[in-house]
């Protein structure tokens, strides 16, 4: 039987003072989102609460959303992202 290596969620959650400029820069930058994609996904984060921005292996995954907080600490947004098992 084939063991397929467990994918992880990076999940990006909605907030009031993070701006929709700022999420969209971190999906181009960070998940090689188009600018197209990156709209799309930061309006259902804003609508629904919370989106999916890429699916990757544990260690991927981890460091992307260290690099989303890095990034957003340095520019004092409180955006979040949580790193979920599929
Ligand atoms: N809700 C934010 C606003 O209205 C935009 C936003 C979208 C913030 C997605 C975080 O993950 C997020 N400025």
């Amino acid at each position: 039987e084939l063991k397929h290596p467990p994918k992880y969620a990076v999940v990006l959650l909605n907030d009031d003072y993070t701006t929709m400029e700022f999420v969209v820069e971190v999906l181009k930058r960070y998940f090689n989102k188009t600018e197209e994609e990156s709209m799309q996904i930061m309006l259902r984060v804003h609508r629904d609460g919370r989106g999916v921005a890429g699916v990757y292996s544990f260690d991927i995954a981890e460091t992307k959303a260290y690099q989303v907080h890095q990034l957003a600490k340095s520019r004092g947004y409180p955006l979040k992202c949580s790193v979920e098992p599929q």
